[in-house]
This record gives structure tokens, sequence and C-alpha cells, in this order.
């Protein structure tokens, strides 16, 4: 429970995520029905359905009632926002990038369906995403759902995730420099983060100034969802290893403890929480309790 100071009252995050979670899963599984060709939907229903988080299409639907939208208007861009992160796992496990056997606990689409499906299935996911934001966003004026659609794309193409996929690519093995690991983190983790919040206060009905606002407070999320996700590394292998030094702190791989150490990381994380709250000041308190607390989960999580 996160007491509310400001608008003397208390927030109850965990109630708020179950019942948004099953939400965002009820609009996932009737937007991807398994029907004919039954095997490019099994497998595209295989990653989306295996129970991610969903902090992303979360983030949407609180961004929207930020500014005073009824959450079903933010649905479907909710719901894209998940298929395209859903997509982009898919795309990221594939032996020709990360080559990875297991994602979120099972094995991943490629595993399981094979290469060619499992591209296929990144494909069809990341088309239906905008496919589902054009058709499906009801009683939003069709400006701002274009606004939204633009952000998507935006948030995905080669100056968004793929940007930093093919940077990270290139750095393999390499030493960067503090720009360049904030370079892959912003493209690859915050820039959907950041079209998440900021579609969810467009097709709410936003002004520019607040979803310029929420735009910020985005940035800060973003960052700080990969800090944290940084620190996890280190410290998951760290307690499996039984060693000082987990294995990002010696591997190929930059991260934020390897570049500032732990401790420094941990102070940014704190610093990002603390800068995302701040962003949120000139809201209702009692509005933007999901948002503030949404930062607070992401810098406390334990995967
Ligand atoms: C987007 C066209 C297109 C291609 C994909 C492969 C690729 C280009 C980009 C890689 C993007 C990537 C895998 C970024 C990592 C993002 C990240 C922090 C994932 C973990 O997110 P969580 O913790 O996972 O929210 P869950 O499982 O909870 O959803």
């Amino acid at each position: 429970v996160l007491q509310l100071a400001d608008a003397g009252g208390e927030f109850r995050f965990e109630e708020y995520m179950a019942s948004k979670v099953k939400l965002v899963n009820a609009a996932l599984d009737s937007a991807v029905p398994l029907r004919h060709p039954v095997k490019i939907h099994e497998a595209m229903r295989y990653s989306l359905m295996a129970g991610g988080k969903r902090v992303r299409p979360i983030l949407c639907l609180a961004s929207c009632e930020l500014v005073g939208g009824e959450e079903a208007l933010a649905l479907p861009a909710a719901c894209a926002v998940e298929m395209i992160h859903t997509m982009s796992l898919i795309h990221d496990d594939l032996p020709c990038m990360d080559d990875d056997d297991l994602r979120r606990g099972r094995p991943t689409n490629h595993k399981v369906y094979g290469e060619d499906t499992a591209v296929l299935a990144g494909d069809a996911l990341l088309s239906l995403a905008f496919q589902h934001v054009a058709t499906r966003t009801g009683d939003v004026a069709p400006d701002r759902v274009l606004r939204a659609v633009a952000e998507l794309g935006a948030s995905v193409g080669s100056e968004g995730l793929v940007a930093g996929q093919i940077v990270d690519i290139a750095s393999e093995g390499v030493d960067v420099d503090a720009a360049v690991l904030e370079y892959i983190h912003v493209h690859k983790t915050s820039k959907l983060l950041e079209a998440a919040v900021v579609c969810g206060a467009i097709v709410g009905g936003g002004g520019t100034e607040e979803v310029e606002r929420v735009r910020k407070y985005a940035r800060c999320v973003g960052l700080l969802f990969q800090v944290v996700d940084d620190i996890l590394d280190v410290t998951r292998s760290t307690e499996e290893l039984g060693k000082t030094a987990g294995k990002d702190l010696v591997s190929d791989k930059a991260t934020y403890p390897k570049l500032m150490g732990l401790e420094k990381a941990r102070d940014f994380a704190a610093e990002l929480v603390g800068r995302a709250k701040a962003e949120l000041a000139c809201f209702d308190a009692e509005r933007a309790a999901p948002l503030y607390a949404l930062a607070r989960y992401i810098a406390l999580r334990h995967n």
C-alpha cells in the first residue's frame, strides 16, 4: 500500500496491478483468436499469452487515466504495445540474434515452432499491433489515433528498438562508454515504454503539455527499467554462484554496475525514481498514484 500524503489517502498497488493484468490478458486473448492458419496464430499466442509482467500496457492505461480518459480508450493501444514488445522478444531470442532457448520460463518461440514460424509470428504481431490501434480505438478523435500510430512506429523502427538492437550487436565484445550504453538502453527499452505512456495520454485526451510531461516521466522510467535489469543480472548471478562478483561484472556485456559500480548503480536507480516522481508533481496526486507506484515497482522488482 502506497501512502498518498498529498491526497490524504492510500493506493493499493497489488490489487491495481492484478486487475489491470486481468484486463490486458483478456483483451490480448480476444485480439488474437486461434483461427486459420492455425499454426501462425498458435505461435503468436504462445509468446503473447506467456505471462509477462504487462508493465508497458499497464503504463499505457495508467497514463490515459492520469489525463482523465476512460481506460477503455487506451486498451487497444495497450495491447498493441504488448504485441510489439512480444514480437521484439521473439526476434531477440532467434539464433541469429541472442540465440536463447528460454523466455518467460518456457522454451523460446523458435524452439517450439521453428525459426521460420517464429520470424513470421513476430512479423504478424507487429503488423497486427498497428491494425489493432487503427481499427479498435473507439471514441477517440482520428487525429489522436494517427498521432498514437506515429508514436508507436517511431518507437519500433530504425530510430527505436531496431536502432538499439543494431548498436547493441555492433558493441559486442567492444569496450563501450556510458554514452553508447545509454543509447542502447534508451532505444531497446525506453522508446517503447515512452510510446506506451505517451499513447495512453494522447488517446486519453491529454493536452500538449501533459503529453510532454508524461514523456519525460517515461524516459526516467525507461532508463530505470534497464539500470534495475543490469543490477538484477549481477545480484542474481552473485547469489547463484555464491561469489562476490556477478557475471555481468566480468562478462563482455556493458552494464551500469560494470560501468559505475553496484552501489552507484543503485543510487542512480533511486535518483531516477525521484526524477520520475517529480515529473508527476503537476498532476492530481490521486490520479498520479498508479504511475508513481509503477516507477517504484520497476525499481524494486526482482524479475
Ligand atoms: C522491433 C522490428 C523489431 C525488431 C526487433 C530484436 C529487436 C529488434 C530488439 C530487441 C529488443 C529487446 C529484446 C529489448 C529488451 C527489452 C526488455 C527490457 C525486455 C524485458 O522486459 P520485461 O521485463 O519482460 O517487461 P516481460 O517478460 O515481463 O514482458
